[in-house]
């Protein structure tokens, strides 16, 4: 086994049965490096007994460790729910990060990691944000993978019952057993009697593709490659947009407050699409937090051994001051909800006034370049804020101002709610309504900038004639050419492996099939006319918005503009002339295609280093490069539509500069985590695009511009199509476009 195939196996053993006590592989050592006995030296709290696979370095003490910061990580017992948004769990997460990542090699992280005192001591859900930020986040570990958190966490997918079936099942069958997948239920967490319950296949997505994208990596290995759901990508965008600098990341990634606008705009516009196809209306804002919230959410979620369950929020309940004492299981918080309407006058007063100051009093301007930015790490609130005593901790506090809305003060003892973990937040319906208050404000700010002018919106010498989409015909009906300009949704089964979640082990996989949304693959066609007299490198823009509201009326412009999904942002050369572009869905900008499992990490461990840059040095495509987790599930590229003949949208395609756009970064263009640059960005680079995210519908529009037609027909270089979505509610099979 090489080095590298050895310490994937340890990341893979780090990750199993998190919450148990941690059992070394047969043929996997844990060695302690000998700069662990240079940490001990006070008695450490726990009891360190060898045991086969965990093996002291040859003069070191078998005492335990003591990192004096790890009893900062260990406020957080283990057995308890955590939560990203709340400062006292954060701080106790960053130190464990910092600590993994201070460890000279990775070899010795992993082992450190393995620490009975760290493994076995610290509560479960930080050991695992803490290894897989430092897995990402060191140069030294890219060639390593995480397995997915639905893996790794189970009880933060499926609902409660789920374990015990899974539980039955181990107990009943004896091996050989056929595999019998659990079925999970897509609409668990409520009746259909719920109306908000339409939209559970999207705020409960798991979503894996098991049977579509199977490739051959290696002679003799065949991976899976599997799509990660959507609360799975919003787990990875914190996990690699942390509020905090942890570890030498001093500086904040290239544009991260204005991407936590963008990527959580977007999650916005996605979910408007989705209900209105299922004939609700848009997301309203949560900005009245005197008024009860009347979504109720039960979220049915425990932990792996079933003992701590994320609190239910019946219907009607309202904002209350959270005054959690710290009693010694978990850190106390406190804050008054006027705490938060302070902030956010404060913010609004910065966006009118179109500066906000330091606080050593140096005035920084809001303006069109860099104020989105500004205003993103205010409103999160992250560490880069301009003031965080000033502006305080406007959203993070309001997650966990809903989270503990059932019992404010804990006197009931009870959980958190789901919003309190970014895994598990996009599952309650007040997570879009919060966020669309949140999204409010830098509507505010943007409405403040000067609409585009002709000069920013057009490209002199291109035309693009036309814009459209197309499916393949069927490997079934070869002859059979499909219609242009509709796309099919419908539903996917996929199987989930939830054995190295669970708390008890199994000699055999234990499997649960999940529903998911799915569409059939398209492609765009794009036809652009080059009328200059040199090859042209342009970036295409696609966007996607429903055209007409659940009752039928048509938006305007401004309403539309709010609503547009990116679908993707590609660069192509232009000759002079008539041009026909290409492009396929799954090249998408947006999306992640596939996730690894833990079983097809172990079955293809890398055998070999990754090529500079992240690049797998034997792998047969570039679509393989991508494991960073980020971006947005490519089974949700689209929304569901509607039942035949479909719901109308507008697909709009716009060429711009590559030239005025490109932003100059390495040599190496295949950098590790590019495949899903739109909404994650890329890895230790910056941005890879000069516009305004969401350009050119990011500001409101000049007032003239009452229709999107309007603003299109100014510029040649943009083009709208209607087409259709159409939903079958049955199961549909992808197949590979070319
Ligand atoms: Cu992603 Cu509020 O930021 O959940």
């Amino acid at each position: 086994m090489s080095d590298l195939e050895l310490q994937q196996r340890k990341v893979l053993n780090l990750f199993e049965r998190v919450s148990q006590p941690f059992s070394p592989k047969p043929n996997i050592t844990f060695e302690f490096p000998d700069f662990v006995s240079d940490w001990v030296f006070l008695q450490s709290p726990t009891d360190f007994s060898p045991k086969p696979g965990l093996v002291p370095p040859g003069s070191a003490s078998t005492d335990g460790l003591n990192i004096p910061e790890l009893d900062l990580v260990k406020t957080i017992p283990r057995g308890r729910l955590f939560s990203n948004f709340h400062p006292g769990h954060r701080e106790a997460a960053y130190t464990l990060v910092k600590i993994f990542k201070d460890v000279p090699t990775v070899a010795g992280m992993l082992n450190l990691a393995a620490h009975p005192d760290v493994r076995d001591a610290v509560n479960e859900h930080i050991f695992v944000y803490a290894l897989s930020a430092a897995l990402i986040q060191r140069k030294d570990a890219r060639s390593l993978r995480l397995p997915p958190i639905y893996e790794i966490f189970p009880g933060k997918f499926f609902e409660t019952k789920v374990r015990s079936e899974a539980q039955t099942s181990v107990q009943q069958q004896k091996e050989p057993a056929i595999k019998q997948p659990i079925i999970i239920d897509k609409n668990f967490a409520a009746t259909n009697r719920v109306v908000e319950n339409r939209l559970s296949y999207f705020r409960e997505d798991l979503g894996k593709l098991h049977n579509c994208f199977v490739y051959i990596v290696r002679k003799n290995h065949v991976v899976h490659f599997i799509s990660q759901g959507i609360n799975s990508h919003h787990w990875h965008w914190h996990l690699i947009f942390p509020v905090e600098a942890t570890g030498e990341i001093i500086n904040p990634p290239d544009r991260r407050g204005e991407l936590f606008y963008y990527m959580h705009q977007q999650i916005l516009a996605r979910y408007d699409a989705e209900r209105i196809a299922n004939g609700l209306a848009r997301v309203t804002s949560y900005h009245d937090w005197d008024e009860p919230i009347i979504e109720a959410y039960f979220p049915k979620l425990t932990n792996a051994n079933g003992a701590i369950h994320w609190a239910s929020r019946p219907a009607g309940l309202v904002l209350k001051d959270i005054n959690i004492p710290d009693e010694g299981v978990e850190l106390g918080i406190e804050f008054q909800i006027q705490n938060l309407e302070l902030w956010r006058t404060r913010i609004l007063h910065a966006i009118h006034k179109g500066s906000v100051v330091k606080a050593n009093g140096e005035v920084v301007q809001l303006d069109e370049t860099t104020g989105t930015n500004t205003l993103g790490e205010l409103i999160e609130a992250s560490q880069w804020s301009a003031d965080k005593l000033f502006y305080g901790d406007l959203h993070n506090f309001g997650h966990i101002a809903v989270c503990y809305i059932h019992d404010p003060d804990r006197s009931h003892s009870e959980n958190m709610g789901v919003m309190g973990d970014s895994v598990t937040a996009m599952r309650d319906p007040i997570f879009y309504r919060w966020h669309k208050f949140i999204d409010s404000l830098f509507q505010q700010f943007k409405a403040t900038l000067n609409p585009y002018t002709a000069q920013q919106l057009t490209l002199e010498g291109i035309t693009v004639n036309n814009v459209e989409v197309r499916r393949n015909a069927s490997p079934n009906n070869p002859g059979l050419n499909p219609p242009k300009n509709l796309i099919i949704t419908g539903w996917q089964e996929s199987i989930v492996e939830l054995d190295r979640g669970l708390d008890f082990s199994s000699l055999r996989p234990v499997q649960a099939r999940v529903t998911h949304l799915q569409h059939e693959d398209f492609f765009y066609r794009i036809q652009v006319t080059n009328s200059t007299k040199t090859t042209q490198e342009i970036v295409f823009r696609i966007f996607l918005a429903p055209i007409a509201d659940e009752a039928g009326r048509p938006f305007s412009f401004r309403e539309q503009r709010l609503l547009m999904i990116e679908l993707d942002k590609f660069v192509v050369r232009v000759t002079p002339g008539a041009n026909r572009v290409k492009r396929k869905s799954d090249d998408s900008s947006v999306t992640i295609p596939f996730e690894r499992t833990f079983r097809d990490l172990e079955a293809a461990a890398p055998a070999t280093p990754l090529a500079p840059g992240g690049v797998p040095t034997d792998l047969p495509t570039d679509r393989m490069t991508n494991f960073c987790g980020c971006g947005w599930p490519d089974h949700f590229l689209v929304p569901r539509g509607a039942p035949n003949p479909g719901m109308p949208f507008t697909l709009f395609a716009m060429a711009t500069s590559w030239e005025e756009d490109r932003v100059v970064n390495g040599e190496d263009t295949k950098k590790l985590c590019r495949n899903a640059a739109s909404y994650c960005g890329v890895l230790d680079e910056k941005y890879p695009d000069k516009r305004p995210m969401g350009f050119p519908f990011d500001r409101p529009p000049d007032k003239m511009m009452t229709t999107l037609a309007k603003f299109v027909e100014k510029s040649p270089n943009m083009k709208t199509t209607e087409i259709r979505i159409q939903f079958e509610d049955r199961i549909i099979r992808r197949f590979p476009q070319q």
